[in-house]
Order: structure tokens, then sequence, then C-alpha cells
């Protein structure tokens, strides 16, 4: 396989200016004439053109309407000797019908459907595939009009009208140039939901979402999401929709989650269909915030591009920072953009810091792949996300806003870079941190791994100062050995004996200067030390409030300061944390002093002091269900393993699940309460708030039906059926589902039974239905002849993306104990499925082989047992490129 280097980019030899397209489209055989207006790139030397293909079948060259001679180069299509300006014509033909990897053109329930990004528009037409290469398209569809009424694609459409042999056509005209990855075409019998809108500017727009008949009722939240995403965007960033019509497309089959291809978005149903009968609230807050990723690229991504595909976080951290924030305004009150904060950390920390620990580490904006498709990462999109946000924290909120005003000014119709980001930003904000440190801030960019900040405080009673010294450190990432210090902002408070903030004031300066308690300081160097004066009793030091930076915090809480923190940290993400820490701190001895004894469970985990301060947070009076539910939350397996150096998944599933039978047991009045006080939350919305408390009745069900379990007690299983049966909404219902499965109470096969008999016509459903199974905790190895069984099931299929990944990848990278099986069993089952998939879809393929990327920190025999099955998959013969990175990069 060829590694692609960030460091040999060239520009492009040629330019493409229009692109004129037309598809005679059938499933078996479609004929795709490719008109292109080129011309040299005068700045370079006279070379040959050379434009990529894929799978495609090659009838005709012509230039300047002549037969021309061309040779083939691998997959690419070269022609010399052409003149500067020239109108080349190529005629090939596809079979969507055959394409089972879903990239390029596809069918999908006897529906057209693209999808280009990064290289699939190769795999339509031979083309210069690079996002550099920006291009006018006009597009024309012909296909029969029965099978497929609908005909769509990118930008106006201009004309239309019946041919000969029940086909018609449409006519597309794009008014913006594009890169290759953005184009796309949909033909299908679909129906539409529309909506007209007046922008703040006085303009009108229409705004469509497109699905199976049968499913319109299931479109009004994405309606309603893509409104509040075009207001948004005008109001926060001033950027205006610049479409007259915007159109959203579902499909069930797709690779990804959705694609923000100019003004036709095409979308995995799973982020489109929803209503309060077949979606849960986390689905409703996922659209939410997909509809608006996807419709924010069309600045962030779309107006300006990427100018090769390292630059990939340029536009996808940056639109990971706009949803983010779009989803936290529309929750409108401080608490629960606390809670979305927390839950946006919460992935960084269990998806991304083990990827940048493990061997698929990158930097945001990486030196060298083989396949591009396996570097849309957490770290890509995710850190990328942080590296955005600690702009805005050092050029404050409006200064990043001036920042993107200047970014779209400088570059707006351009292919740019990672580095053209920074310093608009950076140049619109003279006077800041981040103008003053972008050479070393830009290492956020160019070095990988997690950094750790270890912090240490010492209270000086008779000069009523506080000192906190504050240290950084990155382990070395594959092919990174030595890292340069970060440019790291921390969030500061401290916290007075009655808990209350007290007043920031570090020495040398004339005043004290917080807001609302809290400072933000910038660790540059390897270690700083800050001294705050005017300290009349020792504090305890609230740090990296907000979590202002993607770092480890280490510093070496007592319980005590930790139930303070707990109990009165102003920031909510620090309070938050002061529970995980605790817990944390509890799961990490029991799961060492365990080592060595199979019997014991560590099913004394948790000591009255917690048990006590979690009771205080679910009796809590001031306090969110929502933020109640998140601290109520343990730590997760993989969160855990992350803490130790070698893990044995076993040790830590048995450790975790005693610790929630102790609350489940010791709680269990405290449940009844909030179960009580929370499961009626009247007629249906999915606002946060009636959402937090669905979330935290849900826990509440969850924990009764535990500690039925383990007394015997039928009282709770049965209500829990009960409102399994009676649930005027999908969380309800599913909640106490989940309940009765995770508890592993003999009735929960009973209601798994009746609600795929309710739901077996929605495909969505019969996902969640699958991936509940598979993630229930195992008890005695159950899970994997589970998981086997339910692959026979007729519901079941390899070829659907969503299906597979709802059953193998919810089974190998959601249920550790259920995946890593001292029999090897667990491997065995993943090295086969992985094969299976990438003779289909590598793209699937390779996401599922990265189960094992954390391989090498297990204890034996499960680390020889893994390695074993990675040699296995790596030693198959024609494997993909995808795949084949992945499995090298873990034996690396
Ligand atoms: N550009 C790929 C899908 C997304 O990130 O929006
Ligand atoms: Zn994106």
């Amino acid at each position: 396989a060829v590694t692609i280097n960030r460091a040999d980019y060239t520009a492009p030899a040629y330019w493409i200016d229009t692109v004129d397209l037309c598809f005679d489209l059938d499933p078996a055989k479609t004929r795709v004439l490719n008109k292109m207006k080129l011309r040299r790139n005068t700045d370079l030397p006279v070379q040959a053109l050379k434009l990529d293909g894929e799978e495609l079948n090659l009838a005709r060259v012509l230039v300047n309407g002549q037969g021309t001679s061309f040779k083939m180069e691998g997959k690419q299509l070269v022609l010399d000797n052409l003149p500067d300006e020239f109108e080349l014509e190529i005629f090939t033909t596809t079979c969507p019908a055959k394409n089972t990897k879903l990239m390029g053109l596809y069918v999908s329930n006897d529906s057209f459907f693209t999808q280009c990004e990064a290289e699939g528009f190769r795999r339509i037409t031979y083309f210069l595939d690079r996002p550099d290469v920006m291009a006018m398209y006009t597009v024309t569809l012909r296909a029969d009009s029965t099978k497929y009424p609908v005909l769509l694609s990118n930008g106006n459409l201009v004309d239309s009208g019946k041919l000969e042999d029940g086909r018609h056509f449409a006519k597309w005209v794009d008014p913006h140039k594009k890169p290759s990855y953005l184009f796309a075409l949909v033909a299908g019998q679909l129906v539409s939901r529309e909506q007209r809108i007046t922008s703040r500017a006085g303009k009108e727009h229409t705004l469509q979402v497109y699905v199976r008949p049968g499913d319109l009722d299931k479109t009004e939240h994405a309606m309603t999401s893509l409104m509040h995403s075009v207001a948004w965007d005008e109001a926060r960033f001033g950027l205006p929709l610049d479409l007259e019509r915007f159109m959203i497309v579902a499909t069930s089959d797709f690779n990804m989650g959705a694609m923000e291809n100019k003004g036709l978005n095409i979308f995995n149903t799973k982020y489109v269909l929803a209503n309060q009968a077949t979606a849960t609230d986390v689905d409703f807050s996922n659209i939410e915030s997909v509809v608006g990723h996807e419709y924010f690229h069309n600045w962030t991504g779309n107006r300006v591009t990427c100018r090769d595909w390292f630059q990939l976080s340029l536009k996808e951290g940056l639109t990971v920072f706009r949803d983010q924030e779009f989803s936290q305004d529309l929750c409108g009150e401080a608490s629960a953009r606390a809670v979305k904060r927390i839950e946006d950390v919460r992935v960084l920390r269990t998806a991304q810091f083990p990827e940048d620990a493990g061997p698929m580490s990158h930097p945001v904006r990486p030196d060298s792949y083989v396949e591009i498709s396996n570097f849309y990462t957490v770290t890509i999109y995710e850190k990328g996300a942080e590296v955005v946000r600690m702009m805005q924290t050092l050029v404050g909120r409006d200064g990043f806003a001036k920042g993107m005003t200047l970014y779209f000014e400088r570059h707006d119709g351009h292919a740019v870079t990672c580095d053209d980001f920074a310093q608009a930003i950076a140049d619109a904000n003279p006077q800041s941190e981040l103008a003053r440190l972008l050479p070393q801030f830009k290492r956020w960019y160019s070095q990988a791994g997690t950094p750790r900040v270890s912090a240490q405080g010492v209270y000086d009673a008779a000069a009523g100062t506080y000192t906190l010294t504050l240290g950084q450190n990155c382990a070395p990432t594959t092919g990174q050995g030595v890292k340069e210090p970060f440019v790291i902002p921390v969030g500061l408070g401290l916290l007075g004996a009655d808990g209350k903030d007290l007043p920031l004031q570090l020495s040398g300066e004339p005043e004290a200067r917080s807001t609302n308690g809290t400072r933000t300081v910038v660790l540059t160097q390897a270690s700083e030390t800050f001294t705050f004066t005017g300290i009349v009793a020792e504090p305890v030091p609230s740090i990296l409030r907000g979590f202002t930076a993607p770092v480890v915090l280490e510093f070496d809480y007592t319980d005590a300061q930790l139930l303070h923190l707990l109990a009165h940290d102003s920031d909510p993400f620090n309070r938050w944390e002061a529970g995980q820490r605790l817990a944390v701190n509890r799961a990490l001895s029991a799961i060492k002093s365990i080592a060595g004894s199979a019997s014991d469970t560590g099913a004394a985990a948790l000591d009255d002091a917690y048990i006590e301060a979690m009771r205080q947070v679910l009796r809590h009076p001031a306090l969110d269900a929502a933020f109640k539910e998140l601290v109520l939350t343990l730590p997760s397996e993989t969160y855990l393993a992350e803490q130790l150096d070698t893990v044995d998944p076993q040790r830590i599933h048995a450790v975790r699940e005693a610790m929630r039978q102790q609350l489940a047991t010791r709680l269990h009045a405290d449940w009844e309460t909030v179960y009580a006080a929370n499961h009626d939350t009247g007629a249906y919305t999915p606002d946060a708030v009636s959402s937090g408390r669905r979330a935290l009745a849900g826990m509440a069900l969850t924990h009764l039906c535990l500690a039925a379990v383990a007394s015997g007690d039928p009282v709770w299983p049965g209500k829990t059926l009960q409102r399994f049966k009676d649930a005027g909404n999908m969380t309800d219902r599913f909640n106490a589902l989940a309940a009765l499965v995770s508890s592993g109470h003999s009735l929960a096969a009973q209601a798994l039974q009746s609600f795929h008999a309710m739901f077996k016509d929605e495909a969505l459903v019969i996902d969640k239905w699958f991936s509940l199974q598979v993630s229930a905790p195992d008890r005695g190895g159950n899970i994997l002849p589970a998981v086997k069984q339910l692959m026979k099931h007729s519901d079941f299929s390899l070829r659907n993306p969503n299906r597979a990944r709802s059953v193998i990848s919810t089974y190998c990278q959601g249920n550790p104990a259920g995946f890593h099986r001292a029999d090897a069993a667990g491997y065995v089952f993943w090295s086969e499925r992985v094969i299976e998939l990438d003779a289909i879809n590598p793209q699937v393929a390779a996401r599922l082989a990265r189960a094992l990327d954390r391989w090498s920190k297990l204890a034996e025999p499960y680390r020889s047992a893994a390695r074993e099955a990675i040699s296995r998959v790596a030693a198959k013969a024609d494997l993909s490129k995808d795949t084949l990175e992945v499995v090298t990069r873990a034996l690396a």
C-alpha cells in the first residue's frame, strides 16, 4: 500500500473550470458522459494530465471533440500533449447495483444515491478527484419516470421534462464552484416535507427533507432542526444560506452519519427520522446536532474547503465546534449547556484519548495516510473541535466571531489549510494571547498525544497565598518521540470552606480579576507557578474548569477535597468531574486489590462516604435531573481501562457491576423517590429539561430492577414491564426495556419479543433491539452466543451498515467484558467478521478492525490472543487498503 505524505503536496497540473455531467441511470449499467473545460496550471512546468478513476468501464475519450490517444497508469487515465485550454469528454459506465462499498454511485432500496467524500467521485467518472480542484457543475439526470420520479442534484433545478420510452430528465445547475467530493445525485421514489423560510436579509428559501413514502411523519424534527440551524448561523456568525433550495435526503444504506454535499445533504436515516413513538431523546438530540453540523459545513467546508485531505480538521474540527455551540445555544439554560459540555467531553475522553494513545494516533493535521477514509476520526473531529474551542477561549467569544469574519473575507471560494484558519483568528485579535503565542499554539495541529497537566498546590497561611504549580508532559506517540510544550488554557477557581469562589488575584496584580470566580491562566512552559494572594484559609482548587483544554489533569485530590467540590463547585463540569474522580479512585483500588483473586469481585468497592455523597446529589433540590443522571453514571469500563497500565477487562467489568449493584441496593429508597418525581413528563417534547427527567427516571428503573434481581422482589420488575407496555414515547419504553435487559431479569425475554413485534417494520428501532441485546452485561459468557444467534435472525444483514454495526460493532466495541473472553472466542469472531465485511464494504470493516487498537495494554491471556487474531486478519490476501492500514499499524 502506498503512503501519501503531507510534505509531498503539490498544486494540480490542471484546473477544471466547468463540469457538465449527463447520467443515464440504470442499476445494472449507468452511462456517464462527462464534459469538462480544463486549463493548464501555468505556475507549474508542462505535465501530463492524470485523472483518477476506480471500477469504471471507459468507452470514449475526446479532446476538443476529437479522439485522442491515452494510456492507463494503474488506476489513472493519463493524457499527454494537451493544449493549454481544452474541452475533455469522457464517456464511462458503472454498475451501481453491485456497488456494496457505498462509495460513488450506488443503489439502496431501489433508489440511487452517491457518496463522494473523500475519494468517491472517481468511482463515477475520471477526474482530478482532490479538494483543491473546484469547478462549476451542470448535471442532467435521465431515468425511468415510474421507478425514479424524483431526480435531484446540487444547486437549482433549471429544466425537467419527459423523454421517450417512459423516461424523464432533470437538469440541475449549482451556482457555486465546488470540489468533486461535494457532488451528489439522488434518484428514486421519494416524498418530501417542504418549508419556505425568509432569512434575516429578507431572502426566500425552500427547505426540503426527502424520505421514502411512509416516513414523512418522522421528518418534522429534522426540518425544525434545519430551520434552527439556518437562523443560528445567521445570528451567531452572520453566515446566511447562499442557495434558493436546500435539500436533505435520507437513505438507510450509508457508511457515515451524513454528508454535506452542496445544497443536497445525504443523510443516514438514523439522523433524520424521528417521532416520539420510534425515536429516543438521544436520537432527537443527535438529529439536531447532525442536521446542524451538515448545514454549518455549507460555509465551513463548502464555501471554504480543504487544500488537501491532511487539512480535514480545518472543516471537521471547526464544524464540530460549531455544532456543539449550536446545541448548547439551543439549550438556553446554563445548566443544560453544562450537561451538553460534559457529554461532549465524555466522548472525547472515552474515544479520542485512547485513539491518541494507540496505534492509530495521529496529529489533528496528520502527516501521512494510506487510506484517507481511516482518518475520519475522533481526533480530526472531536480533538479538532477542542483546538478551535481553545482558540475561542484565548480570543473571547466576540473575538472568535471577528476571526471567522476575517477567515471568510480572506478565503471564501478557496481551498486552504489549518494554518490559514489559525492565522485569520489570530490576525483578527492582534492583542490576544493567541496572536502572541500562535506558532506554539499550532503544535496542537502538529503534535499527537494527550498532554498530562500535573498540578500541585501549596498554601502559605502566614503570607496568605496559594501557589499552584502546573506542569505539562506528553508521552511519545507513533513516529513522534519528543513533544514540545503546548499552549494550554487552564480555567481556575479556588473554593473557600463555605464552598464559595474566592476572588482571584495573582501576585503582582493590583486587584482581583475574575469573572464569576473563574479565571483562565495559560500554561506555555514545561512548568509554571501561579501565586494567588489574599487567601485567608486553605482553599480547594478547582482546576481545568469547563475542560478548557483536551488534557489529562493530575492533581492528588483528597477525598475530602473531592467531596467539597462535588457539593459546591460553581463550575458544573468540575462538580461532575469530582464525582467521577471519587468513583474512578474506588474502582481502581478495587480492581488492584482483587488482582490475583479470581473469586473476589470487589463487592464492597463503594464506601459510605461515596454512597452518601451520591444520595445528596439525588436529593438535591436545585440540581437538574440531567446533571444528576450524569453524576450517578459510573465511569465506563473503557474509561477505567484507560486509567490502568495493564487491563483485565473481566476484572474491570466485575468491579463496575458490583458498584452498580451497591448503588442499586444502598440507594433503593432514593431511586424510588427519584422515579416517582420524574417518571411523568407529560406531553412529549424532546427538550433538555424533560429529556433529563426521563433519563433520570430510566436510571432509577434500572437500579430498582438490579436491586430486585438481587433480592428476588417481583414488584419493580413488574412495574417496569407495565411501563414498557404503557409508555407514550420511545424513550420511556426503551428505558423500561433496557432496565429489564440490563438487570438480567427474566421478564426481559418477553419484553424483547413484544418490542420486536411492535416495531418489526421500523428498521431504526430494530437496530436498537439488536444493539440492546448485544450490549447487555455479560453474564457467564452469554453474550457471544447471543450475538451469533442474532446474526441468524431474518432481520440481520451484513450489507446494511447500520444493521451490521448494531450487532457486530456494538458487541466488539461496546461490550468489553462480552468481547474480551479468556477463551479468545470473541477475537476469533472479530477476525472472521472483519475479513467477511472487508470483501463487502472496506470502510465498515476498517472501523470494526479498530476494536483491538488497545490490544498491547491487555493482560494475558487476552494480549497474546488478540495479537494472534490481528495477525490472522493482516495475513489475509487481498485485504482492502483501509483494513490493511489499521491492522498493520496495530501490529507495528
Ligand atoms: N464530511 C463527512 C461527514 C461530515 O463530517 O459531515
Ligand atoms: Zn463534518
